[in-house]
């Protein structure tokens, strides 16, 4: 080969490679399986390798700089970067549309891109003759970092942009940030070597563009999303935020498929609660929503005040983390006799509620932390995830402020507590004598996915334990209105409805019987296993831990818990009280051989509100038909049943071309496949 037809092939080679990389990380729709990309890629390598004096700097081999940086350079922005005034509540939003009227004196509805605010580092990328020759942080607006040789290790920031008609110089603006899986696994790898965690992933995109190393910037799954242009030389944008944008994507930058255009600022509003409905499903973490107005001319007429623009806003969500104080450390008893660790804080607003208390885990998880009662505590408050203590404040610690230890007996019953070898938690070994196993066993059982008894809640648990009305499952069932109605807060129309809710619950199934058992590690999804498989209970009380494994999903540790659950005397005991009580399930024929199920080997996914059944039913009804039903859309994902309000796994599985079910739909097939809906 002479060495133009080597050249030629090399430039083929970067064009395709580029292409994947551009379906896979800007458009999230990979067209080649990552067997290929990686062939594709040796390949370039081997050639490059033959021929160092063709590689070109922006060949998809020249990401990661090799040698790290003494330090930062200064780069000062041509063009400042604005920062962004911000609205608190929609009166707020109001105000501004109100003002951009006035200042244009016009009363025409106004047209706005209404995008997420993502939480992560603003930064600027410049682009000269389609070349990426520079990336830079914000920093101030005026200067910020030169940080070139970290940005060239995101994969998804071209190092040269696909197709044509750029501008000579362009500089693109965008946020760079840490998807929240990629956070979650950077942390867990941390975790297991011993070090230190990133208390959210905001931190975390910004420690890693803080690295000297590219290689190790190069290790931190880091992605970038574009949001504006900065300078613009030698050629020409659309005149629409939204058509630059658009643009943008189509010279193979990231831009945020959420972004959306509307018109007036009543859409903005409807778009907030969207969004805002959306936030705890979406992959990465957003702080608000940045409403701008469309119209590029528009915007230019407007102006900027005091280095914020008067045609862009951004509405703020409540913050998901607080500062407060750690008033004490107290211990807590759980079902299996774990004790926790439980941070009683001052009373705080995060994350749209009240937090007064926060899980510490457990006492490795408060040596990592070093928190101390009195200290100042940084509480994170997520979606519907629990309070959690991101992160001591240790400059203002108290002198004199102590560890806490590990109390040496159960608070609540004084048993021995045990702390084994390979287990991170300590135990109370007082088991059922221990009153507060005994109460989360009760609430564990009349749970909803247990027994779903109605109307037994933690304070009236409380006092049938502490009053000795109940002292096993058991027990429950014998409860009489007469005694309930002497219990406090409880009136005699409670005590009827908790004594029929009592008797509806003896009709049950297998699966959930066992679930409500609360044996170690049984799990809603092997309970269920469990029952399939063993089909009555006498065959799963009998069963080796040899045959417990032979179920799916059951491994040795599983199968030593239940084994030993069925030792027990007094787990016996009460299992044989619970059944002369008249508890009950519907037999289970040993099902038909399961690939002749119609959708065996099929993995489903439910998402969004269904109206006609829960979500929990309509697993059920896919299982029954030989489906597995997953959480999150694959390519692998057979079906996607999508009800109301569905949002990320939709476009997910649209973006993938999996297919999709509404509601109806799934009716239909449901019924066609003999399913009778309860
Ligand atoms: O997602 C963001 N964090 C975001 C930030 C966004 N979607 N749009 C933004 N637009 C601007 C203007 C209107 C000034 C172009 C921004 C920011 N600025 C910004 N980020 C940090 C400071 C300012």
């Amino acid at each position: 080969m002479s060495i133009e037809e080597v050249s030629q092939q090399l430039e083929a080679l970067r064009t395709t490679i580029n292409q994947h990389n551009y379906r896979y990380y800007v458009l999230d729709d990979p067209a080649v399986s990552d067997s290929e990309y990686d062939r594709l890629m040796q390949e370039l390598r081997a050639v490059e390798s033959q021929y160092p004096e063709l590689v070109s700097v922006d060949s998809p081999t020249q990401r990661v700089g090799a040698q790290p940086l003494a330090k930062f350079g200064q780069v000062r922005h041509e063009v400042p970067m604005l920062s962004l005034d911000n609205a608190f509540n929609q009166d707020d939003l109001q105000d501004f549309d109100r003002r951009i009227h006035d200042r244009l004196k016009s009363d025409v509805t106004i047209e706005y891109a209404c995008e997420p605010k993502l939480d992560g580092i603003a930064v600027s990328l410049l682009y000269e003759g389609g070349m990426l020759v520079r990336g830079a942080t914000r920093g101030d607006g005026q200067t910020g970092e030169d940080i070139t040789l970290n940005v060239r290790t995101i994969p998804s920031i071209p190092l040269k942009l696909l197709g044509s008609g750029w501008p000579t110089r362009l500089e693109v603006r965008g946020e760079i940030y840490m998807p929240r899986a990629g956070f979650a696994a950077l942390n867990e790898k941390a975790m297991k070597a011993g070090e230190k965690t990133f208390v959210n992933p905001r931190n975390a995109a910004a420690g890693s563009l803080r690295q000297l190393d590219p290689r190790i910037t190069n290790s931190r799954p880091l992605e970038m999303c574009c949001y504006s242009a900065g300078l613009v030389d030698g050629g020409t944008l659309p005149e629409k935020h939204g058509d630059v944008l658009t643009q943008f994507q189509g010279w193979g930058l990231k831009i945020n498929p959420e972004m959306r255009i509307v018109t007036g600022i009543e859409a903005c509003a409807d778009y907030y609660e969207n969004l805002a409905a959306k936030r705890d499903s979406l992959s990465y973490d957003i702080d608000g929503i940045v409403f701008k107005v469309n119209d590029l001319k528009l915007q230019q007429q407007l102006g900027f005040v005091a280095r914020a623009p008067r045609w862009a806003i951004a509405r703020k969500f409540p913050a998901q983390e607080e500062m407060t104080v750690l008033k004490s450390i107290e211990f807590q008893v759980g079902r299996t006799g774990a004790i926790t660790p439980v941070a009683r804080l001052e009373p705080v607003f995060v994350g749209g509620v009240t937090v007064s208390n926060a899980t510490l885990h457990n006492m490795d998880e408060v040596e990592r932390l070093d928190a101390r009662a009195g200290d100042t505590v940084i509480i994170r408050r997520a979606g519907d995830v629990i309070p959690q203590v991101v992160k001591v404040v240790l400059e203002k610690r108290l002198e004199g402020a102590l560890p806490p230890s590990l109390p040496e007996a159960c608070p609540v019953c004084g048993s021995d507590i045990e702390r084994s070898e390979e287990e991170t938690v300590a135990r109370c070994t007082g088991g059922l004598f221990c009153s507060a196993q005994r109460k989360e066993a009760i609430r564990h059982f009349s749970s909803r996915k247990a027994m779903d008894i109605d109307g037994l809640g933690e304070k009236l648990i409380e006092q049938l334990v502490d009053k000795e009305l109940v002292n096993t499952i058991a027990d429950l069932f014998r409860l009489t209105e007469e005694q309930l109605i002497r219990l406090e807060r409880m009136g005699a129309k409670s005590a009827a409805n908790l004594v029929a809710a009592l008797k509806a619950s003896k009709t049950t199934t297998l699966a959930r019987f066992i679930y409500s058992l609360g044996i170690r590690e049984v799990g809603e999804a092997t309970a269920a296993t469990l029952a399939s498989h063993f089909c009555t209970l006498e065959a799963l009380e009998a069963a080796t831990q040899e045959e417990l494994q032979a179920a799916d999903d059951v491994g040795p540790i599983v199968a030593q818990h239940i084994a030993m659950f069925f030792q027990q005397a007094h787990n016996r005991e009460v299992i044989e009280a619970l059944l002369a009580q008249g508890l009950n399930w519907p037999a289970i024929e040993k099902p038909v051989e399961s690939d002749e199920l119609p959708l065996t080997g099929q993995t489903w996914v439910l998402t969004g509100a269904l109206t006609a059944m829960t979500r929990d039913e309509g697993k059920a009804y896919l299982q029954a038909l030989g489906a597995k039903v997953a959480g999150s859309v694959s390519a692998k994902t057979a079906t996607l049943v999508a009800g109301e309000k569905a949002g990320s796994k939709l476009s997910k599985a649209q973006s993938l071309g999996v297919s999709v079910m509404d509601e109806e739909a799934f009716m239909a097939f449901l019924q066609e496949h003999g399913i009778v809906m309860s």
